[in-house]
């Protein structure tokens, strides 16, 4: 963030506000984390102040303090449309392209009071008066904890806000492991273990919270998986019929893809899975090295995201999209075929 940008910040939030705090549609621990972590700081601030969310996600994000003021645009409609409709200040986080969240992009399209955002996505849209945008960032919550720095109110930092902010750093850098995990992100944690949050704890709560349900659709994943070894590329698919069959809940399936990155000589993993409901395929796409999963999910699978994570869709079936998925990769047989790191 410049300098201009801070003052103009500490002028905004120098009055009272009534805030609403948004983060992108089925928000994950770096969306749920960093907006409690500012919706205590601001409350702390003396501002009136909501997140809302546009809609549900998984239980093993529930625990963070705060949780339960969290409005659920889906489930409490109008209640959030009159926040969103009295709000004097809006900050959205985690995402940069207001189509991002879904129904609420509606209501939000209309409003003439500031936005500021704080993501770490690339190609943010210009709908923010005030963007700390930075795509080099692990995390949306560790620039959380630079914005608090910024304006001056580290020392407010409390163990809940910790532990909001270490568990989104946590889930956005695979524990600490992705290439986005600098010194500065480590530095960053361990103040935040000093400032009370619970590391151990908060591995636990996020990670050892498996049904029988969701370790057996991950046997099912592991056994779909398609080793395309000329490509150094490795992809599940999961039918509706194979999430029912083991009682599929929203969350089950965080983190499956990765496991393809987890075989010797893979550099590109990739996982589609179909929500009959929704019509579509869902697509998760990782990476190691240089291989952008951003661009290849913006070009071919309407998504996009980090240079090794993103998301898309496709509105083919699932056999005809892993098709379709393994017809491209000709096209960058090069790349993909480079040394691992
Ligand atoms: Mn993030």
């Amino acid at each position: 963030m410049n300098f201009e940008d801070i003052q103009a910040v500490k002028n905004l939030l120098s009055e009272p506000q009534k805030i609403v705090i948004i983060p992108h549609k089925n928000p994950d621990g770096d969306a749920i984390g960093s907006t409690l972590a500012l919706w205590h700081y601001l409350k702390y601030r003396g501002h009136e102040a909501t997140v809302i969310v546009p809609n549900d996600y998984p239980k093993f994000l529930k625990w963070m303090s705060g949780n339960d003021q969290i409005l659920n645009f889906e489930r409490e409609n109008s209640q959030a449309k009159s926040k969103i409709e009295a709000a004097t200040l809006i900050f959205t986080l985690d995402f940069n392209h207001l189509g991002r969240i879904g129904q609420m992009e509606e209501p939000l399209g209309k409003l003439t009071v500031p936005f500021v955002m704080i993501d770490h996505h690339q190609e943010p849209s210009d709908y923010a008066e005030i963007m700390y945008s930075d795509v080099t960032m692990s995390s949306t919550c560790e620039m959380v904890y630079n914005f608090i720095e910024y304006l001056g109110d580290a020392e407010s930092i409390t163990p809940e806000m910790a532990s909001c902010l270490y568990t989104g750093i946590m889930t956005d850098t695979g524990s600490f492991k992705f290439s986005s995990t600098t010194a500065k992100t480590h530095r960053v944690a361990a103040q935040l273990i000093e400032k009370g949050a619970e590391s151990t704890e908060i591995h636990h709560r996020v990670f050892d919270t498996n049904t029988p349900g969701r370790l057996h659709l991950l046997g099912t994943a592991l056994n779909n998986m398609v080793i395309l070894k000329d490509y150094q590329t490795a992809y599940i698919t999961l039918s509706q019929e194979e999430l029912d069959a083991h009682k599929y809940q929203k969350g089950d399936t965080e983190g499956f893809v990765n496991y393809g990155l987890t075989l010797e000589g893979i550099i590109f993993a990739v996982i589609f899975i179909e929500n009959r409901e929704e019509g579509i395929i869902k697509i998760s796409f990782r990476s190691v090295g240089d291989f952008s999963v951003n661009e290849f999910a913006r070009r071919h699978f309407e998504g996009g995201g980090h240079t090794n994570a993103a998301g898309g869709k496709s509105n083919t079936s699932l056999t005809e999209t892993a098709t379709h998925f393994e017809s491209l990769l000709e096209d960058y047989a090069v790349e993909l075929a480079r040394p691992s790191i």
